[in-house]
């Protein structure tokens, strides 16, 4: 067999050089790239609520949990292939398994599933429990519809839909550390409340309203992100939330208050007029 000449030998390496080539860029460039999204970073974004860092923790011990069991798997795997790798003259032994070891490795498994049920659940009902919501937190109304956020506050009555109350589009005002109700409604199809910053993602259902609460912990606009697919222009589904301090809320919420009604015209006795 003849050796390839050295242009064909060349030609065939370069598909490899070049994956090679790109392999190794890549992460280089995108590093390059000015970082101008706040979420350029490769973890999760900043926990900006009461709860985010306690719903970060139970993410990262489920994710050190399930990281140390799939590398403490794959290096089984690796060992025993190693170990009862093929070798002229060896024969394949049968064996009917360990007892001590299976209900080890089930037990094991079911105490870590129990405590992550127990520690998950706690957290679960802090957040997402209505009886515990901080009593008497002010409530906001938002009723996502294709493809807005369309946000009500009750104005000083406290009531809703009544003619004081403040609608803005896709702006949500809200106080810095001063927990907040937020009411959800759809008006057409199934949207999702998502804020990653506060670490909530709620559903917002058609004829259903479903509920959850936030304490700000820190000053700055986030995105709201409609977190379900909701129909053909669904990525651009986007608000805005503005921490502000809870004078410059009471302030805004001052100066967007709808104009008092004009005072009745007084009535004409015309009885007298005669
Ligand atoms: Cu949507």
């Amino acid at each position: 067999m003849s050796r390839p000449s050295g242009l064909k030998s060349t030609l065939k390496k370069l598909p490899g050089f070049l994956f090679a080539v790109i392999a190794f860029l890549a992460p280089a460039a995108s590093f390059a790239v000015p970082a101008k999204s706040r979420y350029d970073h490769y973890w999760l974004p900043d926990a900006n609520s009461t709860y985010a860092p306690k719903i970060d923790g139970m993410f990262n011990t489920i994710l050190w949990i399930t990281m140390t069991v799939f590398v403490l798997v794959e290096l089984g795997i690796l060992y025993f292939l190693f170990k009862y790798r093929h070798k002229p003259g060896r024969k394949a032994t049968y064996t009917h398994g360990n007892n001590k070891l299976e209900i080890a490795w089930t037990i094991v498994p079911a105490v870590i599933l129990v405590f992550l049920a127990i520690f998950s659940n706690s957290l679960w009902s802090e957040i997402r429990d209505p009886a515990k919501f901080p009593k008497d937190a002010p409530v906001i109304r938002i009723k996502p519809r294709q493809f807005q956020w369309d946000i009500t506050y009750p104005g000083p009555d406290g009531k809703f839909d009544t003619p004081d109350d403040i609608n803005t589009i896709n702006q949500l005002y809200l106080a810095y550390n001063s927990p907040i109700q937020i009411k959800l409604q759809a008006q057409d199809v199934i949207h999702s409340f998502f804020v990653p910053e506060f670490r909530i993602k709620q559903d917002a259902v058609p004829g259903m309203q479903t509920a959850v609460w936030i304490q700000p912990t820190k000053m700055g606009d986030f995105n709201i992100a409609c977190a379900e697919l909701c129909g053909a222009q669904h990525y651009r589904m986007m608000g805005y939330v503005h921490i502000v301090t809870p004078d410059s809320l009471a302030s805004w919420l001052k100066s967007q208050a709808p104009e008092a009604p004009a005072p009745a015209a007084p009535a004409v006795d015309t009885t007298k007029a005669k």
